[in-house]
This record gives structure tokens, sequence and C-alpha cells, in this order.
């Protein structure tokens, strides 16, 4: 197991379109659980391969109290979206900025689990929003995407500060 650095944005290789996966092997397995272990580090409610610069078609999950219900999608398809929910989201990718999105309420996603088998999730609420964002970030989108100009503009020239800072050493 292993924790993976997670990029953060502006960064452009958040924008990476992710490769499917051709078969659930050991590498694939490995990946899955170093998601898991990150997110539940970080501490997070999902993370994608994207976000730890892996551009395959991967997310985990984990929506509950007590952190023990990981889920693990591999090349993961909405096959339904119904209704709408208004939520406030946050990424570890996007760290120190909460704001509210427009969602479907209620989806169906069909994936390969980490068993390399089919299977189809029906969920709702807070697991349907959390499995929308990952997805997003496989195809290079975040939730900054769905707000204004000047919202998305100023989150990003502040997070540039803190990146350029980092790279400093100032902090
Ligand atoms: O930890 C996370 N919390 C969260 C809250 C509301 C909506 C979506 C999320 S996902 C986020 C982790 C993350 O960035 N996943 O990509
Ligand atoms: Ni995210």
């Amino acid at each position: 197991m292993a924790l993976l650095p997670i990029l953060h944005y502006p960064d452009p290789r958040l924008r990476t379109h992710a490769e499917p996966v051709a078969t659930v092997d050991a590498p694939v397995r490995q990946l899955i659980d170093d998601l898991l272990e990150t997110m539940y580090a970080a501490p997070g409610i999902g993370l994608s391969a994207t976000q730890v610069n892996v551009h395959k078609r991967v997310i985990v999950v984990d929506t509950s109290e007590q952190r023990n219900e990981p889920h693990a999608f591999v090349n993961p398809v909405i096959e339904r979206a119904d209704g709408f929910q208004e939520r406030e989201e946050g990424c570890l990718s996007v760290p120190g900025f909460f704001e509210t999105v427009k969602r479907a309420d209620h989806i169906r996603v069909a994936a390969l689990g980490r068993d390399g088998r089919p299977f189809e999730l029906e969920a709702e609420g807070l697991l349907a929003v959390c499995i929308q964002h990952e997805r997003d970030h496989l195809d290079g989108k975040l939730f900054v995407d769905y707000l204004s100009r000047l919202k998305r503009q100023r989150i990003k020239s502040k997070l540039k500060k803190q990146g350029a800072a980092r790279s400093n050493g100032q902090r």
C-alpha cells in the first residue's frame, strides 16, 4: 500500500482524459488499494486516479459514517441520471474551497469491480454526488467548472499563489 501525492488545481494534468482499463489485473488492484488508502488518509469521501496523476478510468468512494464501505469502480458509466439536488462540494484537488453544485439526484452506474466483475449500483444523495464528481475527474472535469468564471478565477489565483509559495519553500 502507498499514499499517493494529489495534484492541485490549476495543474494541467488534472485536465487529462483517462484511458479505459483493459483488464483488472494486479497493478489495477494495487492502484485501487492505493487510492483507498490515500482517500482515507486525506480524509476524503472519494478519489479518482486522475488526481494522483494516473490516467486510467478508476475511482473509489466511501460516503459511509463509519468509513468502512469502500467502493471501487473501473470504467464507470452513468447509465441513468434523474432528478436534481444541490449540495456543497469540495475537492482534494481544490483544497479549502467549498461551493454549491447542482447534479442529478439519482443515478445508476455500471462498472467493473476490484474483482473484475461487472456490476451496477443505484445511488442517491451524497453517494450519487460523489460518484458524479469522481466520474467527472476521469474526463478532466472539476467542480469549479460548474461555477461562474469569476468564482473559478478567484479560486485559481489563490491556489496558484499557494502552489508557488509551496515550491519556493515558503510554506
Ligand atoms: O472528499 C470529498 N468530499 C466531497 C464533498 C462533496 C462533494 C464531493 C466530494 S469528493 C471529495 C474528494 C475528491 O476530491 N474527490 O475527487
Ligand atoms: Ni475531487
